[in-house]
């Protein structure tokens, strides 16, 4: 009984770590339809349209430090750090065009300034 926990618990483990690993620390990412990934402090795709509503998730898969932050004026607000392998999740429910940047790398013009087009 306490071998078949022990065994459950470092089975759970092992797939956290596993998960953890498919991320960040510069091994890169492939989105799906709805996700963005962050690689090579690049959004990509740098532009993503979706249908609402629909949660998009952004993936760091760089081994730095990253943020998603909605522009000034922007319809729908955020501004999440997001550290080498970890993730943001934000929900649109309402069609439009957001526009959004990270703080760090994302000058407009840049590849860390992107949109979210939500039809
Ligand atoms: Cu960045």
């Amino acid at each position: 009984m306490r071998l078949a926990m022990f065994v459950g618990i470092a089975a759970v483990l092992a797939l956290a770590t596993c998960k953890d690993s498919s991320y960040g620390t510069g091994g890169g990412c492939t989105p799906t339809a709805t996700q963005v990934c962050m690689v090579s402090s690049t959004f990509s795709p740098l532009n993503r349209t979706v249908t609402h509503p629909a949660t998009v998730q952004w993936i760091n898969g760089d081994g730095i430090t990253h943020t998603v932050t909605s522009d000034p004026g922007s319809a729908e607000t955020y501004d999440q750090t997001v550290v080498g392998g970890g993730t943001f999740s934000f929900t649109f429910n309402n069609a439009g065009t957001y526009t959004y940047h990270c703080t760090i790398h994302g000058a407009p013009g840049t590849r860390m300034h992107g949109t979210i087009t939500v039809n």
